[in-house]
């Protein structure tokens, strides 16, 4: 028995990489993990005797689990964001930012398309990057084709962590990592105008080795669900509120109608930027407002 990491899955495959090399496995039989389903990212044990008929025997405890994409083990979130077509979208970067911290996944905000865009929305683009950067994320404004400067930048901060690409179809995902590994030659996708978005090119997962770190790419999603977050959580979800939360009146403030809330009073001097604030309402309406998966019937 042999333990590895699932690097790929392709219709029933899973692809499991071990010092160099990759087996072509499958689970199958009386496979002690037939209750879970086996994730691009696990790191399992498994036999083979040759390098195509290996089985899957067991998978070890995760670390974290994505729906969109599937994937486990995941240490950094790349947002992939369009300067333009589509338009960047602090709101999306926001719901991106809370799903990840949620999970305890490190992001980090790749700009794209910043050679479309004319000067003053370069100076939009730059207070996004000095605000989210004052509150802990590298935003990276990337030039096009990516420089070694961006690039690098990119691959240092993720270090030997695994990370996904996460963003909007036709944000550039495939195509930055066709410039982090030429050797791939992804398919990537002209932007339907017809439609307003992008074709979506990017179909299975897979955690490519690129340095010490590895990365997927992913196929585009406009969105992404809030549904795992529970509303006394979102507050702690935003760092920039975080820093400054210990000095509401109300320890556990929410701050919407409490009064005395350090976090309101940083909105009204623009000491946290309102877009943040009014998204983090926006996600708490959405948060308080979903309906309940069981209505518990009264005795
Ligand atoms: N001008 C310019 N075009 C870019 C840049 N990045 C990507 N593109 C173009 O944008 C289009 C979409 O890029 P993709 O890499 O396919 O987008 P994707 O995010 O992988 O899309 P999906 O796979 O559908 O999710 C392609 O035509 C790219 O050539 C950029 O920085 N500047
Ligand atoms: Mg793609
Ligand atoms: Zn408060």
């Amino acid at each position: 028995m042999r333990k590895g990491q699932i690097r790929k899955a392709i219709s029933g495959f899973y692809y499991v990489y071990v010092d160099g090399q990759t087996f072509q496995t499958r689970g199958r039989g009386n496979f002690r993990v037939k209750n879970m389903s086996p994730l691009v990212g696990d790191y399992v044990d498994f036999e083979s005797d040759n390098k195509t008929e290996g089985i899957l025997i067991d998978i070890y405890p995760r670390k974290n689990e994505l729906i969109r994409p599937t994937v486990a083990n995941i240490d950094y979130g790349i947002i992939v964001m369009s300067a333009v077509e589509p338009d960047f979208s602090s709101y999306l970067v926001d719901r991106f930012l809370v799903y990840l911290e949620d999970k305890r996944i490190k992001p980090i905000i790749y700009v794209t398309k910043m050679d479309l865009l004319d000067e003053k929305t370069t100076a939009e683009m730059k207070a996004f990057k000095i605000y989210y950067e004052s509150i802990g994320y590298k935003m990276i404004l990337s030039d096009y084709p990516a420089s070694e400067t961006s690039l690098n930048t990119l691959i240092q901060v993720i270090g030997k962590g695994a990370a996904v690409f996460m963003g909007q179809s036709g944000a550039g995902k495939s195509t930055l990592l066709n410039q982090l590994m030429p050797e791939l030659e992804l398919e990537t996708g002209e932007i339907s105008t017809a439609l307003g978005r992008g074709r979506h090119t990017t179909r299975h997962v897979e955690l490519h080795p690129i340095g010490d770190a590895l990365i997927a790419d992913t196929p585009g999603f406009s969105t992404i669900d809030l549904v795992d977050i529970e509303e006394a959580d979102l507050p702690s979800l935003f760092p920039d509120f975080v820093a400054l939360r210990d000095e509401c009146r109300f320890s556990g403030c929410m701050h919407i109608n409490e009064p005395n809330c350090r976090i309101k009073a940083a909105v009204e001097t623009g000491e946290i930027a309102k877009y943040r604030y009014d998204h983090y309402l926006q996600f708490y309406e959405e948060i308080n407002t979903r309906k309940p998966m069981y209505v518990k019937k009264k005795k």
